[in-house]
């Protein structure tokens, strides 16, 4: 509830308390006050606050400001999702553990707050965690604490269900030997943070916690466990690189071979595993990962390629963070979760009275290239999918034209098309220009959906206007690569048309999709719910999720159109576009 005027009784001193927007900083407690009261709440455009610009079927609470999704896991017939939550508005700061249960992980109800300031190790804030299912059955969650004012010295703590057989696990208790772990030794006391799902091997336990050394070497400290109470620390990290701090590492076995399903986190000793090892780097506000080796003898991990903590894969090239994977024992699969902020300003937030979303659910498996990763949202996504969906077959979209997907609201739908490419002549592709051969997002951004290609730029307008004067193009564009085997093809979402509003972020995001498009075919699938585009090229090999807030193409006045601004005819070989059902979003 809560209208204009309880917004604008809490707005002042919130916007006098202000953040942040360095970082986003999930973390880093800013104390800069942000002095543009008055004027900077009068800028606000009026769509911003339009209720059909907020997201219906991504995860959120009703209001106020979210960040990391902590703690995800399965339990007694329930999953579970803790999140850093500011009860008190829609910046970041005074965070909590709020918690949200759900049968399917699509329908969420909102439970009471789960963890918050209440003992002396995290008096100061309860930031980020991770749970680990114990033999027994018993779940637990370890977390970091701030145990001091006007410092983030950062200690980890453990909490435990007050009662087992409570499926909701309503109830968290601190025994009172917290803090498990200080930063000693050498650690640097403000970058420690993030405790990963532990995982168990010849008799001990052992988990990560996300660190900094020196000034800028981002580093994944081991600590091992019998009893999972006394904690040490291994002599070396399992892994380090020179990326600057590393924020919610994740560590994960994966299966050989392109099977999609996934393994538990202390499954080791298969040799057709792998492990992922992902950290959020905190200067760039990414989520990065390797595909690599862990040795539980040495207690290290070295990535498969060896220029892999340069090379930056990605879980999304577009607004993902601080994400983290859980492993379900009920369709044996391995779920990703990550949150993306907003991308309008923070004026902008409280005005509209809340922050952040999750993006969906997310398969992961590894590929059978053993390269990378693919990603696909969790299946049971598709039960909001409206009875009629619109199907398109077949059509020839040539140079420079664009055809209307009608007959179905747009402003929230899932979208899946295949592309062809019937005359394939690749000589007609784009040279790619050796100096921006590895930027991905520079490559997007002079080579946008508005420049004509060879072979594409094809895609989708999403969001668009009925004149086109907005629209957010999601996109592949073609290029031919002197010295590499195959062309090189790149997926874009360029919001730079997504709206009329002045002062909005709208980064072009991209990267590049690792397809043999010589096979003459490539897919994409996209969710748009309202200012949430969230796209999987080629099946999951490369995903882009972006935030936009049109002007005008709002709810009714949302438009869907398949694009080719290529010199190179395309073929929709099938489009399906279902509208989208509101599930049970916490109240929202
Ligand atoms: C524990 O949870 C179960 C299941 O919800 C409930 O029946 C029982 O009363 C709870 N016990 C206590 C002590 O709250
Ligand atoms: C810890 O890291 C922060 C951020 O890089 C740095 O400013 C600070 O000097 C470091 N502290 C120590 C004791 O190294
Ligand atoms: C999300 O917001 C944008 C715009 O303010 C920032 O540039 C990003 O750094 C931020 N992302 C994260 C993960 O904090």
């Amino acid at each position: 509830m809560g209208g204009l005027h309880d917004r604008v009784a809490w707005a002042w001193p919130v916007l006098l308390l202000l953040l942040l927007q360095l970082a986003g900083a999930s973390h880093v407690v800013y104390e800069n006050q942000l002095l543009e009261t008055e004027a900077a709440a009068a800028t606000v455009p009026p769509s911003i606050v339009d209720a059909e610009l907020s997201s219906g079927y991504h995860f959120r609470p009703p209001k106020n400001w979210i960040n990391d999704p902590n703690a995800p896991m399965y339990y007694k017939g329930w999953y579970h999702l803790f999140y850093q939550y500011n009860p008190k508005g829609a910046v970041w700061g005074s965070i909590v553990w709020a918690h949200s249960v759900s049968r399917d992980l699509i329908n969420w109800v909102a439970l009471k707050t789960a963890i918050e300031p209440s003992i002396k190790s995290d008096m100061y804030g309860c930031w980020s965690g991770s749970a680990t299912i114990l033999p027994d059955g018993t779940p637990v969650i370890m977390y970091t604490g701030i145990d001091r004012p006007d410092s983030n010295y950062e200690v980890q703590n453990i909490a435990y269900p007050r009662n087992k057989s409570d499926p909701l696990l309503q109830d968290w208790v601190k025994p009172g030997h917290n803090p498990i772990i200080v930063p000693e030794g050498g650690i640097n006391a403000t970058q420690f943070r993030d405790p990963t799902t532990a995982w168990y091997a010849d008799g001990h336990w052992r988990m990560l916690v996300g660190s900094l050394s020196g000034a800028s070497r981002g580093v994944a400290y081991v600590y091992r466990s019998r009893d999972f109470k006394r904690w040490t620390r291994a002599r070396k990290p399992l892994h380090s690189a020179p990326t600057g701090m590393w924020e919610c590492p994740d560590f994960y076995p994966v299966t050989v071979g392109g099977q999609q399903h996934g393994l538990d986190t202390s499954v080791m000793s298969s040799p057709k595993i792998k492990h992922v090892l992902k950290n959020s780097l905190d200067l760039r506000r990414y989520d990065y990962y390797t595909v690599g080796t862990y040795d539980r003898i040495t207690e290290r991990y070295v990535p498969d390629d060896p220029s892999g903590d340069k090379r930056h894969l990605r879980y999304d090239y577009g607004n993902f963070y601080a994400s983290k994977t859980f492993y379900d024992p009920v369709k044996r699969r391995r779920i990703l979760w990550g949150w993306a902020n907003e991308s309008d300003t923070a004026v902008d937030d409280v005005a509209k009275g809340w922050a952040g979303i999750q993006a969906i659910p997310r398969k992961v498996w590894l590929d059978s290239s053993g390269k990378q990763l693919m990603q696909w949202p969790v299946e049971e996504l598709e039960a909001l999918r409206g009875k009629r969906p619109v199907i398109l077959k077949d059509m020839l979209i040539k140079q420079g034209e664009h055809v209307e997907v009608t007959g179905l609201q747009t402003a929230q739908a899932d979208v899946e098309v295949s592309f062809e490419l019937p005359s394939l002549d690749l000589e007609s592709a784009e040279a790619l220009d050796p100096a921006l051969a590895d930027d991905a997002e520079k490559l997007c951004s002079v080579r946008g959906a508005g420049v004509e290609g060879g072979v594409g730029p094809f895609g989708l307008w999403v969001l668009a206007s009925s004149k086109l004067e907005e629209r957010t193009a999601v996109f592949f564009r073609v290029f031919k690569a002197a010295g590499r085997g195959k062309p090189v093809v790149l997926m874009c979402s360029d919001p730079t048309k997504s709206s009329l509003n002045p002062n909005l972020y709208q980064p072009t995001f991209a990267g590049f999709v690792d397809t043999d498009i010589a096979k003459g075919k490539i897919s994409l699938r996209t969710l748009i719910d309202r200012s949430v585009i969230e796209s999987f090229g080629a099946g999951g090999r490369t995903c882009i999720l972006s935030r936009v807030y049109p002007s005008l193409a709002i709810g009714k006045n949302a438009h869907l159109h398949v694009f080719n601004n290529g010199k190179t005819d395309i073929k929709v070989s099938g489009l399906t576009a279902w509208e989208m059902k509101k599930p049970l979003m916490n109240g929202a």
